[in-house]
């Protein structure tokens, strides 16, 4: 797309710089009766740009909708819900089938992965950046994500948020069976 509207950008711009450039003796540019562009071309000019910019910015929103939610709610029943908890300096995760110890995330593949992310003591950030998720884990507030994995394999999880002296090492693992 980028290259797209680069071609067709720079093309118009190189069209109308040789359509319209100077020659010798041709005067001003005379455009509307006063010389100058009438009031009629700029408005319908700001009006088509305003109408693109709304039109990708409401294409934007939808997407994010798209992304943040499970396609089928966060209380899809078939979905396995995790609870995450981050504390100084570890995570843990609570689900009713186990599928979690201290430190080891383990979910099978395909299936829609709901977690329910919070803090027990200070700001943490929950993240698995080969599966670009990342949500904050803030004491008194619960913040959900989702994923779905269609290989198996094992991604590290991270924290995001400086937590304190050992925020280096507040690492788990996901594990994809
Ligand atoms: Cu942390």
């Amino acid at each position: 797309m980028a290259v797209a509207a680069g071609t067709i950008t720079i093309g118009a711009l190189v069209f109308f710089a040789t359509k319209f450039r100077a020659r010798p003796g041709s005067g001003p540019a005379q455009h509307g009766e006063d010389g100058k562009i009438p009031i009629r071309t700029v408005l319908i000019i700001v009006i088509v740009m305003a109408s693109v910019l709304a039109g990708a910015g409401y294409a934007s929103f939808q997407a994010i909708g798209v992304y943040n939610n499970p396609p089928n709610g966060w209380n899809d029943p078939n979905a396995l819900h995790v609870n995450v908890t981050g504390q100084r300096f570890s995570w843990s995760f609570n689900c009713t089938s186990g599928c979690g110890v201290p430190a080891v995330l383990t979910v099978p593949h395909n299936k829609i992965v709901i977690l329910n992310i919070t803090s027990i003591d200070v700001f943490h950030s929950f993240g698995i950046p080969d599966l670009r998720v990342k949500a904050d884990a803030i004491p008194g507030k619960y913040n959900l994500i989702w994923f779905q994995v269609s290989t198996t394999g094992t991604f590290p999880i991270l924290c995001y948020e400086l937590c304190g002296a050992g925020h280096a090492f507040m690492r788990a693992k996901l594990v994809v069976t």
